[in-house]
């Protein structure tokens, strides 16, 4: 069943639609059905695996918004007014220079590829890591006992699974800082192949987000980094599934009033022939995004490319539609990206560990020059 509406009807309207369904559909199917949206102003219901087979195996990018209750964000959502920031986020000035680059620099001399090579090694032998499967929930287990291995190097250090409406929770690590203040650096944990139930190693899309930003936690935890703002180190559940995870966090600290300085995310950092990182301007905070290109270039040494990446196109987007700062750069432009993703072939031979790398250094640059903001 796809039923293509107007965005007008679609928030005051969406409870009735699952019942205005053809008789024909059984009752078992309506409830599975899921809400989807490709644009700003087209939502459609679909199956579960039709979300894989015809969006997701076809690079086609969504967003679901089933469970999204809240009217600012199906607003936000629905393109219907600017994005407003919560007053806290709005009042942040990014800096225009860098003052911690010794400190980063220190930081930087610490990564080391070996344990992200035996990281994702791992997470690219669970069959798929697909959100809904039970390999998807053991991918999830390995993480999180991962992260708690790792964080044991600082008892400050709390390490916690955020549950959704399926079996695979989001994983946030949280380094208390002096203020309550968030800085927020986010990859997807899942992968997904051409059917549900298809293999996906999954190694570029996004197991390298992971493994860029698992290693960028283990230098701060193991050097008992002591931040001003709380840092969190997000790893997103079913962001595959239209950004799931995202949207659940998301949602979950608008409601609890969380102040939210800025959300880098991290996604896909190991696929790089045009060897320069870029930096998505839409569905970002712009702001945020100037910031992060003065980083990108002090910790890379390469003046980042920019480009657009469209509507649903990562967990930044979760961010921004909930009133966040977010900002998103990826190991190339989406046009000439990865043509491996979402099939058997992301495997691990194929990733460019030196773009790794290169998202790792300014990732551990963005943490800490981010945390005194
Ligand atoms: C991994 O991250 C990308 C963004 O880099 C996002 O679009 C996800 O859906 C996932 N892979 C892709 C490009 O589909
Ligand atoms: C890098 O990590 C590996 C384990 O993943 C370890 O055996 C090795 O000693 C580390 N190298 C350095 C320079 O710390
Ligand atoms: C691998 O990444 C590096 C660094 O970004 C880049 O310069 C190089 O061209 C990439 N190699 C391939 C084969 O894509």
């Amino acid at each position: 069943m796809h039923l293509k509406l107007s965005l007008g009807a679609l928030v005051a309207t969406s409870s009735l639609l699952v019942s205005a369904a053809p008789a024909a559909e059984s009752l078992t199917k309506d409830v599975n059905l899921r809400l989807i949206k490709t644009s700003e102003s087209e939502a459609t219901w679909i199956s579960e695996e039709d979300k894989i087979t015809k969006y997701v195996a076809k690079n086609i990018n969504f967003i679901d918004i089933t469970d999204i209750k809240d009217p600012e964000v199906l607003a936000n959502l629905n393109g219907e007014s600017e994005v407003r920031l919560t007053a806290a986020a709005a009042a942040v000035v990014y800096p225009t220079s860098l003052s911690h680059t010794a400190e980063a620099n220190t930081a930087i001399a610490k990564i080391n590829q070996t344990n992200q090579q035996g990281w994702l090694t791992t997470l690219t032998e669970f069959y798929t890591r697909y959100y809904r499967s039970a390999t998807g929930t053991q991918s999830s287990t390995y993480l999180f006992n991962t992260i708690t291995t790792i964080a044991a190097a600082n008892p400050a250090i709390k390490v916690t699974k955020f549950t959704h409406s399926f079996n695979q929770p989001s994983i946030i690590a949280r380094i208390p800082g002096t203020s309550t203040n968030l800085v927020i650096i986010g990859a997807h944990q899942d992968s997904v192949g051409s059917t549900s139930t298809g293999r996906s190693p999954g190694a570029d899309d996004n197991g390298t987000g992971s493994v860029t930003i698992l290693e960028t936690f283990r230098i701060l935890a193991s050097s008992k980094f002591a931040p001003k703002n709380t840092l969190e180190f997000h790893w997103y559940a079913g962001e595959e599934g239209g950004l799931l995870g995202s949207a659940g966090i998301f949602a979950n600290y608008k409601s609890t009033a969380k102040t939210v300085l800025a959300m880098l995310n991290q996604d896909m950092t190991g696929y790089s022939p045009a060897g320069k990182p870029v930096v998505y301007t839409d569905y970002t905070n712009a702001a945020l995004t100037t910031y992060l290109r003065l980083i990108v270039t002090q910790y890379t040494g390469i003046t980042p490319l920019t480009s657009t990446c469209g509507y649903g196109c990562s967990d930044h987007a979760s961010a921004t539609s909930n009133g966040f700062p977010a900002a998103f750069v990826h190991e190339e432009i989406f046009a000439t990206s990865n043509p491996k993703i979402h099939s058997a072939s992301d495997t691990l031979a194929s990733v460019n560990w030196s773009a790794v790398l290169r998202h790792t250094k300014l990732t551990v640059g963005f943490a800490i020059e981010a945390s005194y903001l």
